[in-house]
């Protein structure tokens, strides 16, 4: 009984193995030739950049603007992960730190006498 379920089931695996292989080829690997799609996010900066179906497969995405180091003070998203400016921010932890540093040196310096 069990050894019949199996060759039963070898039979379906078998059977099916074509239709499993084109559920692998899934319809975002194919593309037709010559078509273009949009690329990269438009987030912040970033601007979309084009790709192009060659030889059945999307090419690497061209054009556009690609994420740039993110400068602190111009009011925009340079590197596009949406926030803007978000190094100021990072800052704060250090200057957060360094007040305490310096508020603790304060009060062991006035009990030291100084
Ligand atoms: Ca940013
Ligand atoms: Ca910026």
């Amino acid at each position: 009984m069990l050894k019949s379920g199996l060759a039963l089931l070898a039979l379906l695996l078998f059977l099916s193995s074509p239709a499993l292989a084109q559920i692998e080829m899934s319809p975002e690997s194919v593309c037709t030739e010559g078509n273009t799609r949009p690329c990269r996010a438009n987030v912040g900066e970033c601007e979309y950049g084009v790709s192009t179906c060659v030889n059945g497969e999307w090419s690497i995405c061209e054009g556009g603007v690609e994420p740039a180091l993110e400068i602190c003070d111009n009011g925009k998203d340079d590197n596009c992960n949406g926030l803007v400016d978000e190094c100021v921010t990072e800052l704060w932890p250090i200057l957060i730190i360094l007040g305490v540093l310096f508020l603790v040196t304060m009060v062991l310096l006035i009990k030291m006498g100084f």
